[in-house]
């Protein structure tokens, strides 16, 4: 199995570490969606990462199909809660996380690849806006876990919920840019902290 991307993408990354705790193995191949166009091309025309080719040559996209076909048909377990109230709060963390991560992403594409003189400021306003709304209530939904005394999001061990937060902060983290405030998201960065000394973490840095 390849796992195409670099782990730059927080949804790339998501990925790596899931298998990690799942003790898949893979290769990792590091194709860039931007220097590596017309190579990822070849193998996804979609030139989307992550992109998971797996041993009789099948190509998967998206985080969260991977990350359930992986579950589902090669590790046979889950990093998501079996009680329903805890599925269904797993599934918030995870759907605010990743608009996070989409809300910034779009915004580095926004400010990167369009030349400034065609850049739409009340685009790059809106994006913004819903990139510190997202940020804000995962924030808080993360802080009311901690203080209920939680160490990890949703029991002892970290779960998909945790992955997910925790890659979604590192992402805005290596992309800060003045706009996000450290000391606002104190409960995010604690459970970073934790997240990022995991064996399963380090094994995927971002590059
Ligand atoms: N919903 C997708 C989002 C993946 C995504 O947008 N990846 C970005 C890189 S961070 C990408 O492939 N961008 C290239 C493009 O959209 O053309 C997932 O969860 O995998």
């Amino acid at each position: 199995m390849e796992l195409i991307g670099y782990l730059d993408s927080p949804f790339v990354r998501r990925v790596a570490i899931t298998m990690q705790f799942l003790d898949i193995p893979y290769e990792h191949r590091e194709l860039s969606i931007f220097r590596n166009y017309e190579e990822f091309r070849a193998i996804n025309p979609m030139v989307k990462v992550p992109t998971l080719v797996l041993d009789d040559g099948e190509v998967l996209i998206d985080s969260g199909l991977i990350i359930d076909y992986l579950e589902s048909q090669v590790a046979s377990r889950s990093l998501m809660p079996v009680d329903k109230e805890q599925y269904r709060d797993a599934l918030q963390f995870i759907g605010t996380a990743l608009i996070v991560m989409e809300k910034r992403a779009q915004l580095i594409y926004e400010t990167g690849q369009r030349p400034q003189e065609k850049q739409h400021g009340p685009w790059i306003e809106r994006l913004q806006q819903q990139l510190t709304g997202a940020l804000e209530i995962l924030e808080s939904m993360v802080a009311a876990r901690a203080e209920n005394g939680c160490y990890w999001l949703q029991g002892d061990q970290p779960g998909q919920a945790d992955i997910t937060a925790a890659v979604a902060w590192r992402f805005i983290m290596h992309h800060e840019n003045g706009l996000i405030d450290e000391n606002d998201h104190p409960a995010l960065v604690a459970l970073s902290a934790r997240a990022e000394a995991l064996a399963e973490f380090l094994a995927c840095p971002v590059t």
